[in-house]
């Protein structure tokens, strides 16, 4: 059978994927989407790990679609991964993008034609086959491929044992049981405040502690929402501008924590702290993120604050440590509820790796130097392959049949704005490498970069374009951009990071893996290439 050919091909069924196809679908495009897993939802579809919710507050976490947002109401300030699931049934309700995707199947290649200009999309699972289509948007995220360390003996464990990202929802009860948690990242962290209190016993597997901020939980009212939903469109503008970080409504304090007294520097910690979020992040002043004294000043603050919550003078140098791992910006925090009050209970316990290494998985349990504890459930809340690993795991390969894997791994990363490659013609791609990713609100980044990506695909249409790709130099001088603005940070000085890729021993592609200049300069920039009609792009015709 010939392959069936489309205009555009959508990778993924997250925020970014679901947007760009009703995009593409709504312009009159013929478009189909890939999804792995068996509905849309994209994160939310796999990490339904116990306590799994997002940290970005309601409103700015969503579709920015009208038909979506004006009947529905979150619930929470912060939802959870059952109410974002229902949200995402909600959409699909909205705006039926269900009838566009083919569900349980994986793309495994992207093969490039320069002959025809076209993308060769071979796909396994449902709906395994061969698909052709000018167009091609991968819109995998930046947590698409879990990471589990290889420990020995990782097989031979018979209990329960599931990485955060492949939980099955509900499924495991964690009453009574004798749980161990491995990594203290934010899947981590809520997880153990979650199962914690119901447990019989549970053991924390930890390298590094987390710098977890409290996250101020509270029920939002449908009046509440409903009092903004007609200025939506406003709010959702105003994220974009200089006075907001990340996409969050808040940003940071124009102050240096350096510059102020001790009581001003006081009170505006207090006042980030009390709101809650990543206020305590993002609103503080503004070099934290790049002074090591301020950054100090930062930490102090914040281990003041949890050390007044724990009881056990045992675990205060485990979670608190008196002389900071890394810098306070250098890793990403994570909000937290009852993180804390977890650690007072009796029946926690902490493993520090540092100290005591795991040496081996057992049939029963974990074996490290002080012997042998036996588990009825273990999770591997041990992080991703991050922001490269969804694009490279396919065999992606570009004009001249050069693996995008192999690109990176030898020439280093190298992309055009964080949305295209050169030599990877008519492929973008969302909420990865050297976009804002990690430092920004999901669903804004993937909704300007999809907004962006459309609109070059209609040009590319427009003006009879076989295809386009950034040129080679764009793509180096956005490679030094992307360095010189992490440089400014301290975010390279964190030990181990899946922001640079060394959360993972061996990976090749290492530094920084995302645009740290800030979601309104990047927004700017990529406006700005619009504005040329595309300079930086050779452009070839049909
Ligand atoms: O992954 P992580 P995550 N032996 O890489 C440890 C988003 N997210 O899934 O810090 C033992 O942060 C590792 O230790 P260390 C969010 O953006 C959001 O938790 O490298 N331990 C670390 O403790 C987040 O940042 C939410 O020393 C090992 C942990 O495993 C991102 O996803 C919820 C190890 C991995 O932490 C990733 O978070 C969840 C080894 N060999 C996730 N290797 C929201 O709230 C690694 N570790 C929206």
């Amino acid at each position: 059978m010939a392959p069936i050919e489309y205009d555009a091909i959508v990778v993924g069924g997250g925020f970014g994927g679901v947007y760009t196809t009703y995009q593409l679908r709504e312009l009159g495009y013929n478009v189909h989407s890939f999804e792995k897993g068996s509905f849309i939802g994209g994160i939310w579809y796999w990490n339904k790990y116990p306590g799994a919710r997002v940290d970005s507050d309601v409103p700015v976490y969503q579709l920015w679609l009208e038909q979506i947002y004006k009947d529905w109401d979150f619930k929470e300030r912060f939802p959870g991964w059952k109410e974002l699931n229902e949200y995402f049934a909600h959409v699909d309700e909205k705006i039926q993008i269900s009838k566009n995707y083919s569900f349980n199947t994986f793309v495994s290649a992207c093969h490039f034609d320069e002959k025809s200009g076209k993308w060769t999309v071979t796909t396994n699972g449902e709906d395994a086959g061969t698909f052709i289509a000018k167009h091609l948007v991968v819109c995998t995220g930046f947590a698409a491929k879990k990471y589990i360390p290889d420990f020995n003996g990782l097989d031979k464990y018979k209990g329960i044992m599931y990485h955060t990202c492949e939980w099955p929802g509900d499924d495991v009860d964690f009453k009574n049981k004798k749980v161990a948690v491995v990594g203290t990242g934010a899947s981590g962290v809520q997880v153990i405040q979650e199962v914690g209190p119901i447990v019989e016993d549970l053991t924390v597997y930890q390298r590094t502690p987390n710098i977890a901020i409290p996250m101020h939980q509270r029920a939002v009212t449908h009046e509440e929402q409903e009092a903004r939903r007609a200025n939506y469109d406003k709010v959702f503008a105003h994220t974009l501008t200089d006075s907001c970080a990340a996409g969050f409504e808040f940003g940071f304090d124009p102050r240096s924590a350096l510059e102020v007294t001790d009581e001003e520097r006081e009170a505006h910690f207090e006042k980030c702290w009390a709101t809650g979020g990543f206020h305590f992040w993002v609103a503080t002043f503004h070099d934290v993120w790049s002074n090591l004294e301020a950054d100090k000043y930062q930490y102090e603050f914040w281990r003041r604050k949890t050390l007044e919550r724990l009881t056990r003078p045992e675990l205060f140098e485990k979670l608190a440590p008196a002389v900071a791992l890394n810098p306070f910006c250098s890793k990403r925090p994570c909000l937290e509820q009852t993180y804390y009050e977890v650690y007072n209970q009796p029946n926690v316990d902490i493993v520090d790796l540092r100290q005591e290494p795991i040496l081996e998985f057992t049939e029963k349990g974990i074996k490290t130097a002080n012997g042998e504890k036996e588990f009825d459930i273990i999770v591997l809340a041990t992080g991703f392959d991050a922001v490269t690993g969804g694009l490279t795991q396919m065999d992606i390969r570009g004009i001249h049949g050069e693996t995008l894997a192999d690109k990176w791994e030898t020439g280093g990363l190298r992309t055009y704005l964080g949305v295209a490659v050169n030599d990877f013609p008519n492929m973008y791609f969302m909420y990865g490498p050297q976009g804002p990713t990690a430092f920004s609100n999901g669903p804004t980044c993937a909704q300007i970069q999809s907004n962006w990506i459309v609109k070059l695909i209609q040009y590319t249409d427009k003006h009879n374009l076989k295809y386009v790709q950034p040129t080679e130099e764009a793509e180096e001088e956005w490679a030094q951009h992307v360095l010189e603005a992490s440089n400014k940070t301290l975010v390279g000085m964190a030990k181990t990071s899946w922001y640079n890729g060394t959360n993972i021993p061996g990976k090749k592609i290492t530094g920084p893996l995302n645009y740290l200049g800030g979601v309104p300069t990047y927004y700017r920039e990529i406006t700005a290439e619009e504005n040329t009609q595309y300079e930086n792009f050779n452009k070839v015709a049909a």
